[in-house]
């Protein structure tokens, strides 16, 4: 996977400050590897350390650790010169500095980052031996710099700092460019079934469905809607297979069934896990509803007042069909909006809706807070799949996710003997 981002494809995250601040045991102890060498000795950087890594769960970044740029001495000018070249292609700078050492040339490398638009993130490391005056952390952070505690020795504010990376990220680096375009292209056909029921909203279809409709249009491709009942009359009448077929995901079974297998097919809250989430991640946290047992607490996240009608999606069906795979009763809570719990400790999993409705930004910091706090968090169509017997199909349109799956399951099969 790092192999398969182009080195121009991620962002550029670098490390600057003065020497000896501890840069380079920042970078170590955000890779959780020995990337750069660290030493008591102020200038052990030498030349820029570049370190090409998944940083979850944003993606693919390079992280530059530079050479500490208070040098003196010939040395020091021609260190400094490369640490400056490396300030021209970073697209998010982390200023390093000690609590008690914030002067002129933090102040000099701020102005300069900024005049270039690029994001700064302070990073106040040595936390475990002093921390910054309340003061000048006010004043940074009225500068709309994101300020975070770390201590890389301790492993403190790690989290924080990977938090506020993504916070820094610029959009192109977040959002996602197509939500199919690259699985159906120009002249192809994709199906989407969108079932017509009591929940469907009276006279238009809802965002997910207009999304995708919009993505096929835009990459050139064609689309045929159908509600479930006649998907096998349409596929019948086209001359060639489609490229292929999104279900709504309540309708999994009854399309699975429906769809040759040759066709791949997948559910539109699937797709809306890669748009707006991280589907591996999403895809490892369905991999622990193997793990959940009578009792379990599980969190159902709706990232708005959607689905208030009926046979709910998110307060029945879901709490039913997990319940049958699991075997006993488990204890669902439901969270609306911004109303999602600062402690996740309670639960065993996360199940959130497909989030249309937000930007991708919004969807993985909740990602993140779920593995800050190590609880899984996985989505509504994933879910269905899972319960439902029908994951290892519905995520062959994506390699990537289908290895994550296929790494975890054992020999005997998928869940669905269950
Ligand atoms: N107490 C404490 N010491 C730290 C921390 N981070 C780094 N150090 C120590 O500070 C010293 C310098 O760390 P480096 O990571 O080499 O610092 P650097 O900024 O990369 O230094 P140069 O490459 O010389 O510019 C080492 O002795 C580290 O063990 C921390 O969070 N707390
Ligand atoms: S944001 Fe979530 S709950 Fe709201 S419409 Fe989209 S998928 Fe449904
Ligand atoms: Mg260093």
């Amino acid at each position: 996977m790092i192999a398969s981002a182009p080195k121009g494809l991620r962002l550029h995250i670098g490390l600057f400050g003065r020497r000896n601040v501890g840069k380079s045991s920042l970078l170590n102890a955000i890779t959780r590897q020995q990337v750069s060498i660290v030493s008591a000795v102020p200038g052990t950087t030498t030349d820029p350390v570049e370190k090409p890594m998944e940083l979850l769960p944003q993606g693919p970044v390079l992280f530059i650790d530079t050479a500490g740029i208070d040098d003196t001495g010939a040395l020091g000018v021609l260190r400094a010169q490369k640490t400056r070249q490396a300030l021209e292609r970073v697209e998010v700078a982390v200023l390093v500095a000690e609590a008690a050492v914030w002067g002129d040339f933090e102040e000099q490398l701020v102005t300069e980052l900024a005049a270039r638009q690029i994001p700064v993130i302070v990073a106040f490391n040595k936390a475990d031996s002093a921390r910054p005056d309340q003061g000048l952390v006010d004043r940074l952070a009225e500068r709309e710099l994101r300020v975070v505690l770390t201590s890389a020795t301790e492993g403190a504010g790690i989290e924080d700092l990977r938090a506020a990376l993504l916070a820094a990220a610029p959009p192109d680096f977040i959002d996602n460019p197509a939500i199919l375009g690259d699985l159906v292209g120009p002249g192809e056909m994709a199906v989407l079934v969108v079932p017509i029921d009591k929940e469907a909203p009276r006279g238009r279809l809802i965002l997910p469905q207009v999304q995708v409709i919009r993505d096929l249009l835009d990459s050139d491709a064609y689309c045929l809607v159908v509600k479930e009942r006649e998907l096998r009359g349409a596929l019948a009448r086209l001359k060639a297979p489609p490229k292929l077929v999104v279900t709504d995901s309540q309708a999994f079974l009854k399309v699975a069934a429906d769809t040759p297998r040759t066709v791949p097919l997948t559910s539109f809250s699937i797709l809306m896990s890669r748009f707006k989430g991280d589907l591996l991640a999403q895809v490892e946290g369905a991999l622990t509803i193997d793990r959940l047992r009578p009792g379990d607490r599980v969190l159902v996240a709706e990232a708005c007042a959607h689905h208030p009608i009926g046979e709910d999606i998110g307060r029945v069906k879901i709490p039913r069909w997990l319940t049958q795979y699991v075997g006993g009763k488990l204890e669902f809570i439901h969270a609306q909006g911004r109303d999602f719990p600062e402690d996740l400790s309670p639960y065993r999993l996360v199940v959130h809706c497909g989030a249309c409705l937000w930007n991708r930004r919004e969807m993985l910091s909740r990602i993140l807070r779920c593995r800050q706090a190590g609880v899984p968090i996985t989505n509504y169509g994933l879910t269905i799949a899972y319960s439902l017997g029908i994951f290892e199909r519905a995520l062959e349109p994506f390699p990537a996710a289908l290895e994550v799956w296929r790494a975890r399951s054992s020999p005997a099969g998928e869940g669905m003997s269950k």
